[in-house]
């Protein structure tokens, strides 16, 4: 595999931002004890209207923080049926956002998928609570549906690490060579990509690509670790770009081996942004929807998630009984989008995603060739299947 040079990442940041967290705690799915408590927000109309959100969170936050949070779920909610918005919560939303004001939560392709697919005269607005890049696929999608993002600075250091002129010198540089692009970019880089991919389809997109191209090396951008996890497994010859995800790149194999010390019979969860040495020590490594559809179908009763906070979290409250250790890293950018500002942004309408339409029109392409592919693996996947 090819690499390219580093370069610095504007968005990294240090523990003062990006927490380190590790808990070992077990959702157990009891019924939430009744809140009786009552003031002048948290009145028994709020408290009703929330009740089955507090059913999924009640072992995650101590019930002095629902009471705050809970009015302000109710106010969302009812605004948002007035307004006909409907809430996209990417996996790494938190809790709160996630089981209490979201419509449709998933992996960014979820997401995009599901607002492309919903009538814009049903649902005029989307908020997206997630990375701006997902809120940027979402407006190329659904160019006619007003996008509202709670906070534009919710990035990516992914996003962050390239640029579309980056892109222009990689092809030509490596003329002939199709260029696949993670979800997690601007789309001015997707504009200049030939496919997109996300970590549930990069391999199979990858391999496509090269078909179609009728190459035998693919640009592979911008996520070093992904386009290295990758390359493990074709004999296609990947160009990676020096991209890395501020949360996957801290996790060790120092730190997979003490868990598996402290909790015998563990079965560890990697995502495949993670480095290759801490992937080649897990029992799976996929995608955030992935990790969820193995805890199901594993039956393990003790699983270490080894991503992003949150959806640690969301992935516990939803599997009460299963054991969960969360060696986690918060993502400083998702954790941008709050109660609060989700309620302003359904307040004001505002901030609205804005794309020049002539960076929209090519930036669809990449994207829709990506889900035109993903549908047929699947469909392949399911023929396989009755086969
Ligand atoms: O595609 C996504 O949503 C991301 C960024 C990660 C994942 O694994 O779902």
């Amino acid at each position: 595999m090819a690499s390219l040079p580093i370069k610095p990442d504007p968005y990294y940041q240090d523990e003062r931002v990006s927490g380190k967290r590790s808990r070992a705690t077990e959702v157990t799915g009891a019924a939430a004890p009744v809140l009786s408590y009552r003031d002048e927000n948290f009145t028994d109309e709020v408290a009703r209207a929330t009740q089955p959100a507090w059913e999924k969170l009640h072992d995650l936050m101590p019930d002095v923080e629902w009471l705050l949070k809970a009015p302000l779920v109710h106010k969302i909610n009812r605004l948002k049926r007035e307004r006909r918005a409907i809430i996209l919560a990417h996996n790494y939303q938190a809790p709160e956002i996630f089981y209490g004001v979201a419509d449709f939560t998933g992996d960014s392709l979820e997401l995009a998928r599901r607002a492309a697919a919903l009538s814009e005269d049903g649902a005029p607005i989307a908020v997206m609570c997630g990375g701006n890049f997902m809120a940027w696929t979402v407006k190329v999608l659904a160019p006619a549906r007003r996008v509202l993002i709670p906070d534009v600075q919710a990035g990516c250091s992914l996003a962050e690490s390239i640029s579309a002129a980056d892109v222009r010198l990689l092809k030509e540089r490596y003329l002939g060579a199709p260029v696949v692009t993670y979800v997690n970019t601007s789309a001015e880089v997707k504009a200049e990509s030939d496919i997109c991919c996300t970590s549930a389809n990069a391999l199979e997109i990858v391999v496509a690509a090269a078909r179609a191209f009728k190459s035998k090396r693919v640009v592979f951008l911008p996520d070093h670790y992904l386009a290295m996890n990758v390359a493990a497994q074709t004999p296609i010859e990947i160009i990676a770009w020096r991209g890395t995800c501020m949360v996957h790149e801290r996790f060790t194999v120092q730190q997979i081996r003490d868990l598996r010390e402290q909790f015998p019979g563990v079965r560890v969860l990697v995502h495949p942004e993670a480095p290759p040495e801490v992937c080649a020590v897990a029992d799976f490594v996929g995608s955030t929807s992935g990790m969820i559809k193995d805890v199901g179908l594993s039956h393990a009763n003790k699983v270490v998630m080894v991503t992003e906070c949150s959806m640690a979290d969301n992935v516990a409250a939803a599997n009460p009984g299963v054991q969960f250790v969360r060696p986690c890293v918060l993502c400083p950018h998702m954790q941008r989008i709050t109660l609060q500002k989700i309620l302003a942004c359904l307040e004001t309408l505002q901030p609205e995603v804005k794309i020049a339409p002539e960076v929209a029109a090519r930036a669809r392409r990449p994207i829709e060739r990506m889900l035109e592919l993903s549908s047929r693996f699947k469909s392949q996947a399911a023929k396989a299947t009755l086969d």
